[in-house]
């Protein structure tokens, strides 16, 4: 069955990949399902055909024969499910995994976002030089604990999972803030996922989206 994601027609980032359609790209190349994308612009995405898959008006979606889905986390854990690469057999790593997932979204994750809006759409406001360092303590409160739980491993547990590239791209919104690069085996963790040939092929597809070429190769 044809599986649709939904992605920016032009992404805020020009093509950096941080918007969340390369979480679900990065998925499906992992475990080599084929997908087509539907491009949106943001007037088409607070319409009734979009909003009837996404009550919030935004993307990613996920369409497969009856089923639609939306939240990156849920489309995710889907794919991983559904298809061999993202998840272990042994039912406690497994679960583990899962945790990593949910630690990446609503623990590591929530920080970052926060920064991201203090410095977007906050830094013109009288205050956010005082509160600009309270964010960014935030964020590395939650980077040194990461860090100290990845030490010199590769992965959080084991073999590359759906935690790991949820983790990774929660953390790949750091990058150029200068942050990351302050604990280096979490530099060396998002560089390991970047270099993943799923990943390349996911952030070729939506550079090509963002800039109107085709992906190179
Ligand atoms: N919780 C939802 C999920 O995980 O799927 C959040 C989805 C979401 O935030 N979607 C954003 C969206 O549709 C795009 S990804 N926004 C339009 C709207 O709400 O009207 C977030 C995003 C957007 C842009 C950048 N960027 O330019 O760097 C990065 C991330």
């Amino acid at each position: 069955m044809t599986i649709t994601i939904t992605a920016f027609e032009r992404s805020p980032d020009g093509g950096k990949g941080l918007a969340r359609d390369t979480r679900v790209r990065w998925a499906l190349e992992e475990v080599g399902q084929p997908y087509d994308v539907r491009l949106l612009s943001f007037k088409a995405m607070k319409e009734p055909a979009h909003l009837a898959l996404h009550p919030f008006g935004q993307i990613p979606t996920y369409e497969e024969g009856d089923l639609s889905l939306f939240e990156t986390g849920a489309i995710v854990f889907h794919i991983a499910e559904r298809h061999a690469g993202l998840l272990p057999d042994d039912a406690n790593a497994r679960a583990r995994a899962i945790t990593w997932m949910f630690a990446a979204l609503n623990t590591v994750e929530p920080a970052i976002l926060e920064l991201a809006t203090a410095r977007l759409l906050e830094g013109d406001k009288p205050w956010s030089q005082q509160r600009l360092p309270l964010v960014e303590d935030r964020v590395r409160d939650r980077l040194k604990q990461l860090s100290a739980h990845l030490g010199h491993a590769d992965w959080l547990d084991g073999a590359f999972s759906a935690g790991d590239l949820m983790m990774v791209s929660v953390l790949l919104r750091l990058k150029s803030s200068g942050i990351l690069d302050e604990y280096p085996n979490l530099a060396a963790y998002v560089a390991r996922g970047e270099v993943r040939p799923a990943y390349k092929r996911a952030f070729a597809a939506q550079l090509a989206v963002n800039t109107g070429k085709p992906p190179a190769g």
